[in-house]
């Protein structure tokens, strides 16, 4: 059976059908898709940033390896949703204004369908006004709002302020994303931080009074 730190090198390498024959080869071998993913392919990630932050490699190699870590996650993200039923509540769910950074905001999304939680995803490079109108129009309990940029979050305070000025009565805002934490979450009068994927549904599940 393959180790999770071989699946990391893989991914960090950006080996794309060695990163998903050895996500397969860990799933067949029974280790939990969310190990997987937190204890794999996550560290792969991070060790690409950090090569990215020393110029040890540029954006098509961060690109590459993102596009290994999607691949794989085709895999796992159908796992990780089944266990949901028939969804009680709605999320809205994007990345804000300017940032394309995808991937942790789909695992968020999965997560919470995974939750129980019916998922309106928007994408990336939301624009305020969008968050405010599918929450309108998808009768809402939770808008995420994701940012991986220093460089957008100001977009992340503006789409808090922006939702604030809309009033939708039963609302609740949760933010996450590598450069955000919890002062920064109450400095923009965001409802909940979350700073993984998994305490997003605890976060999520806690603003709507589930306790479950
Ligand atoms: Co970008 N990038 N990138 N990048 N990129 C970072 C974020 C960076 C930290 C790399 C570095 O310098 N070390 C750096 C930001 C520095 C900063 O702001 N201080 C950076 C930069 C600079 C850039 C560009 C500006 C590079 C350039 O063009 N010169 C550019 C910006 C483009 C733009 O958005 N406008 C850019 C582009 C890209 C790619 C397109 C090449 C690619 C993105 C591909 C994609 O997403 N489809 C990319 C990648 C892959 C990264 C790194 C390497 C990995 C991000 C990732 O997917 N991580 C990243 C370095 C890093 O993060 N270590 C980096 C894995 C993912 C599972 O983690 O997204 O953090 P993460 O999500 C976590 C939590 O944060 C949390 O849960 C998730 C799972 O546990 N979370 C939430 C996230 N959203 C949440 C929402 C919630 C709750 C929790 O509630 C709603």
């Amino acid at each position: 059976m393959p180790q999770l730190p071989e699946l990391t090198a893989a991914l960090a390498a950006g080996k794309r059908a060695e990163t998903t024959r050895l996500t397969q080869e860990l799933l067949a071998a029974g280790v939990a898709p969310q190990s997987i993913i937190e204890d794999g392919l996550v560290p792969g990630m991070a060790l690409i940033g950090e090569q990215f932050k020393r110029n040890e490699i540029f954006v098509p190699e961060m690109l590459v390896a993102a596009r290994a870590m999607k691949e794989a996650l085709k895999f796992l993200e159908p796992l990780l949703a089944q266990a949901g039923i028939k969804p009680k509540y709605t999320a809205v769910i994007g990345t804000v204004r300017g940032d394309l950074h995808d991937i942790g905001k789909n695992l968020v999304s999965t997560m919470w369908r995974g939750a129980n939680f019916a998922v309106v995803d928007l994408g990336t490079n939301v624009a305020p006004e969008r968050y405010v109108a599918a929450a309108k129009e998808h009768g809402a309990q939770i808008v995420g709002l994701s940012a991986l940029l220093t460089t957008t979050m100001p977009a992340m305070k503006e789409t808090v302020a922006t939702l604030r000025e809309a009033n939708l009565p039963g609302v609740k805002i949760l933010v996450g994303g590598a450069p955000i934490t919890q002062l920064f979450a109450d400095e923009i009068g965001a409802d909940g931080y979350a700073a993984d994927a998994g305490t997003a549904v605890d976060v999520a599940r806690r603003l709507v009074g589930d306790a479950a």
